[in-house]
């Protein structure tokens, strides 16, 4: 198996090179971006066709653009810059199947056809795992979005929601005017009245494919760097039962491929200030947008194995969950190791050798000189990436386990209880009791993220 200080470790290397070399090819000042960003061009200022580091990073990456929009809005037109921008981008829509030879011939009773006809499109584009790919239709309501939800899921996309920015978007008699379709007015304030707001599970920075992949490496070789130590060998052995240290690796189980921070929790818009949440100027402004998380450490207990972030300023103003510590911790312990879900389980070997065509892994260790034991404390400390929880334990729990032992930091710091501390040579690992253990790594961690939603 490789680690990060070997097999892993050169792999991150020979990334770091490549994302150096890309980072610099993306510097405006350096080289002629692929295509010259503009912002002239009126309702078309997202950030996913203006910001040049989110788009040399979406390019690099897979991400489905799901387009909302009622007819005549500007949904086509905005596809057609995603076009313009990310070359080779996979436009599916229904108006494509009502286009024979270049003219336009809806039949309504071929609708199903026509939405067939998309998803299939869009299917085959994530197999090919192309990096981008674009749903063009109207998507007034959620469920013509569950099947792109879902395939995003099962092939590892991102999905970004996008609706144009038009003031017409919501009157009916200029959209009536504007729409290349003759959709008549009463139709599309029919439509308007079914409007849907959607709102996702969590809104959240999300890695690619490549860097999950690659974090989750990195995680392990720690965690497998750790299990050197007896103290720490033993004490996992005895709240995991196992003895065999490659069983111990796969103690922790991950559902789902992609790796993410979570911002805020919005529960599809159950959490009563999530539309608040929504509605904010810097959320509205971040969203599609790419941001650097910084890894400062792992946290490993019996339940759950995270990665601690630490968000900068511009993150911070994203942050909406708790402000501080934690008031309850979940009861529940986990269940010993059973039989695990094959199908959710992401097996190392498998990661080591499968390499994601098309997409680009961004992390980068540098080294890091001074240990903070102290690294995030405050709002937006509970950030951080659940790279694995034991068997019957929620990935809610990561955040709560961290925040536990904030507290625990906070205490040694004033003095308090002394903590066991082992330095050894990729940083310092600490025991705050109760088989809670954290890795302050000797390596700034930096990896790319899309700030968007699950839906
Ligand atoms: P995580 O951010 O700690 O990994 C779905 O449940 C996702 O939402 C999980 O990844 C989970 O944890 C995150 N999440 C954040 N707050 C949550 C909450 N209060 N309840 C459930 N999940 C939450």
């Amino acid at each position: 198996m490789g680690l990060i200080f070997g097999k892993a470790q050169d792999e991150v290397q020979v990334k770091n090179k490549t994302i150096e070399t890309a980072t610099e090819q993306c510097h405006p000042a350096t080289v002629e971006p692929e295509k010259k960003v503009t912002t002239s061009k009126q309702y078309l200022n997202f950030t996913f066709l203006i910001d040049p580091s989110t788009v040399d990073y979406i390019r690099t990456s897979k991400t489905i653009f799901i387009l909302r929009g009622l007819a005549g809005s500007g949904k086509s037109t905005i596809a057609k810059e995603i076009e313009e921008t990310y070359k080779g981008a996979v436009i599916c829509s229904a108006d494509q199947f009502f286009t024979v030879r270049g003219r336009y011939m809806f039949n309504p009773k071929k609708l199903r056809e026509a939405h067939e006809y998309c998803q299939e499109k869009a299917r085959r584009a994530c197999i090919r795992n192309e990096n981008v790919i674009v749903i063009d239709n109207t998507n007034v309501q959620k469920w013509p979005m569950e099947y792109y939800f879902l395939l995003a899921f099962k092939t590892c996309y991102t999905v970004v929601l996008v609706e144009p920015q038009t003031p017409w978007k919501d009157d009916p008699l200029f959209l009536s005017i504007k729409n290349q379709h003759n959709v008549r007015e009463d139709t599309i304030q029919k439509k308007l009245e079914q409007w849907e707001t959607v709102l996702p599970l969590y809104f959240g920075w999300f890695l690619n494919e490549s860097d999950s992949r690659m974090l989750l490496l990195v995680g392990q070789a720690y965690l497998e760097e750790c299990l050197k130590l007896p103290e720490f060998e033993e004490d996992f052995q005895s709240f995991s039962s196992l003895e065999d240290k490659s069983e111990m690796l796969e103690y922790y189980t991950k559902r789902g491929k992609l790796l993410h921070c979570t911002a805020k929790f919005c529960k599809c818009g159950e959490v009563p200030d999530a539309l608040e949440y929504t509605s904010k100027r810097d959320v509205l402004e971040a969203y599609g947008k790419c941001y650097d998380l910084n890894v400062v450490g792992f946290v490993i207990t019996p339940r759950t194995f995270g990665a601690r972030v630490k968000l900068n300023s511009e993150e911070m103003k994203l942050w909406g969950g708790e402000l501080s510590s934690a008031t309850s911790s979940p009861q529940n312990s986990p269940r010993m190791k059973q039989k695990r879900n094959a199908d959710l389980y992401i097996d190392v070997r498998d990661r080591e050798s499968k390499h994601v065509p098309n997409c680009q892994a961004s992390l980068i260790c540098l080294p890091e000189t001074d240990i903070s034991l102290q690294p995030t404390k405050g709002f937006g400390s509970k950030a951080h990436i659940t790279l694995g929880c034991a068997d019957g334990i929620q990935p809610v729990t990561t955040g709560l386990d961290l925040l536990d032992v904030i507290d625990c930091e906070a205490l040694s710091h004033e003095g308090g209880e002394s903590v066991k501390t082992f330095t050894f040579s990729r940083g310092i690992l600490r025991n705050y009791g109760q088989s809670r253990w954290v890795l302050y790594p000797n390596q700034k961690i930096l990896v790319k993220s899309v700030f968007t939603g699950n839906y």
